[in-house]
């Protein structure tokens, strides 16, 4: 599949058109809504274009004859003349480079012609004989960002974020269950675990055709090429870039395989001592008793029991304090997968949304949410086109028209995610914030203050009052964006006194606050949101990044207050109401 070298050379066609002379701002945004749109399609390009031509393209949310005609010339020849011409002019490494955070096609081209920087490598050189420090515009400071950036990017090099990898393991998934070589097939290690990030992909296949298994997976679109390749364990490269270990198991050991190969490692020794403890041995392949005899082997349910403890879900399955509780029949009892029904961050065209208030609740309602909030951008935060006290008056009113024409089949909350600013106040007037159900408040601009400054920033909004949820807490970006200085200790206990809900953002790149965030949050009596941060309706499928998230916070039902029907849940957000 080409859909992810086409959206990325759209996506640097877009930098590169960026640094031309002239106002290019809109034919920039149309290649970057291109490459989006790209990059997440489901279907092949190539089938598009087989299949139904130009007009097939054209259909793709954001191509037109343009972007169309240049898509068919790479698959069609495997060069993009356009994309060529720019590259001699600009011969850099934009999608390497912009990884860095604060780095922008306009400075990166300033490096690249007064330093002859054109990738990851030369730039790290730069900045070890401080070159970048004399370049003028940049400075001491700017250089040691850089610096600190670029640390960053190598420490979490390789792992794929879950959102990344998890469609990629489903899909192989799905199509080994439809090969019919398979009894059986799950997913395993850290992404049944739900973890943030991961290193590889491990599915597990019950069949008696081992060998017809590892052909078929050979085969699959989404692999790149074999590293290893025996009777009952490959290894496959992908082209998502991570790799993938299939095992296959007989069907009497499933349930230990997936025990073990679930992990996490650390949580599976301390299984193994435990074990051995009590006279049994613990592995991949069964439950056995000082004989040798197996106890239980087929169900994970089965092996837990019989050591003497509770099942414990995938996602706690960390030996941060869980195989205690499991002993002492005192696990939480984890929110599930379902139990979500209503979102209270979404976008839509008001700010920086691909869709409109009614195109988002009518999707909402059809996977059958009983609310949602609806929380534009306010007026700072100018990229994502905010809006100022008149026009969320404007916003609250179509909302008002929308509800009545609803008939109550979902209802439709006013809100808005207002930034933080420097000095702590809320960007819109009081007015405007007391005509929504409840506000949404979060940090955007001025990221780099200290962690003084920032919390003092943070504790200021959080007590005015008028903060019903604290929106993705850290603002780090997974893999991108370190999180900003914060005391959350500090916070969470101000937050509690001032019933601020805290935000679990289910965005894949975001997972804000984190697990470990989640359980220091709860341990000071605070309630949660889990929201997907919607920008279009086919993110409300984050969703469960988000719930899985919460699990390995050790969430309950209870602890989440968009689990609740709507009145309840406006009581415990304190809202306007
Ligand atoms: P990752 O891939 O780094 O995100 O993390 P995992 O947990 O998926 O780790 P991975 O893929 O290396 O191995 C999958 C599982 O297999 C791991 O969670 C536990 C099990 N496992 C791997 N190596 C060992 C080991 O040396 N001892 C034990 N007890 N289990 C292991
Ligand atoms: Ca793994
Ligand atoms: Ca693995």
């Amino acid at each position: 599949m080409q859909n992810k070298a086409i959206a990325d050379m759209l996506e640097e066609i877009a930098s590169m058109i960026e640094l031309e002379p002239g106002d290019r701002h809109f034919e920039v945004r149309a290649y970057r809504r291109a490459a989006l749109s790209i990059e997440t399609l489901q279907e092949d390009v190539a089938d598009i274009l087989r299949n139904r031509g130009m007009e097939g393209l054209k259909e793709i949310s954001g191509v037109g004859e343009g972007i169309g005609a240049k898509i068919k010339e790479f698959i069609e020849t495997g060069k993009m003349r356009k994309y060529d011409e720019l590259k001699k002019k600009y011969p850099v490494d934009f999608k390497g480079l912009t990884k860095v955070q604060g780095l922008g096609p306009k400075k990166i081209i300033k490096l690249y012609r007064k330093l002859g920087i054109t990738d990851l490598e030369s730039l790290k050189k730069a900045i070890s004989s401080h070159r970048i420090m004399k370049l003028e515009g940049f400075g001491e400071k700017s250089e040691a960002e850089m610096e600190k950036a670029l640390g960053f990017l190598e420490s979490s090099k390789g792992r794929l974020t879950l959102g990344q990898a998890l469609p990629e393991a489903e899909s192989i998934a799905t199509k080994l269950r439809k090969s019919k070589l398979a009894y059986r097939v799950e997913v395993a290690g850290s992404l049944r675990r739900m973890r943030e990030t991961i290193g590889d992909i491990d599915i597990l296949v019950i069949s008696s055709e081992p060998k017809k298994v590892m052909e078929f997976a050979a085969n699959l679109d989404e692999v790149d090429s074999v590293i290893a390749m025996g009777e009952t364990k490959a290894t496959f490269w992908l082209t998502i870039g991570t790799s993938c270990d299939i095992r296959v198991v007989e069907q009497n050991s499933f349930g230990s395989a997936m025990q073990y190969f679930t992990g996490s490692k650390s949580h599976g020794v301390k299984m193994r001592q435990i074990a051995i403890k009590k006279g049994f041995s613990l592995s991949e392949y069964g439950l056995f008793d000082k004989k040798g005899k197996a106890i239980a082997s087929e169900s994970e349910e089965e092996i837990y029991k019989r050591i003497g403890m509770d099942y414990i879900e995938p996602e706690m399955r960390e030996n941060i304090g869980e195989i205690e509780l499991a002993i002492k029949h005192m696990l939480p009892k984890l929110i599930r997968y379902g139990d979500v029904v209503g979102d209270l961050h979404v976008h839509t065209t008001h700010s920086d949304g691909a869709e409109k208030i009614e195109e988002m609740a009518s999707y909402a309602e059809k996977i059958g949410m009983k609310y949602i909030g609806i929380s534009d951008h306010s007026q700072s935060e100018f990229v994502a086109h905010g809006m100022d006290d008149a026009k969320f008056m404007e916003y609250f009113k179509e909302i008002d028209r929308l509800n009545e024409k609803l008939e109550g089949r979902i209802r439709i909350l006013k809100s808005g995610e207002v930034d933080i600013l420097k000095d702590g106040s809320l960007d819109l007037s009081n007015k405007t914030l007391d005509e929504m159900d409840y506000v949404l408040a979060t940090v955007h601009g001025n990221r780099n203050m200290d962690r003084e400054s920032m919390t003092k920033r943070v504790i200021t909004a959080l007590s005015s009052g008028r903060v019903g949820i604290w929106a993705h807490p850290t603002g780090r970006l997974i893999n991108a964006r370190e999180p900003l200085q914060l005391d959350l200790d500090k916070i969470f206990e101000v937050a509690k006194d001032n019933d601020v809900v805290m935000e679990i953002d289910a965005y894949p790149d975001r997972l804000d606050l984190n697990d470990e965030n989640i359980r220091k949050a709860k341990s000071y009596g605070l309630k949660f949101a889990i929201d997907t941060d919607a920008h279009r309706a086919s993110n409300f499928d984050f969703i469960r990044y988000g719930i899985g998230t919460a699990r390995r916070g050790w969430l309950e039902k209870k602890d989440v207050i968009n689990t609740m029907n709507i009145e309840r849940m406006l009581k415990a957000l304190k809202a306007n109401a």
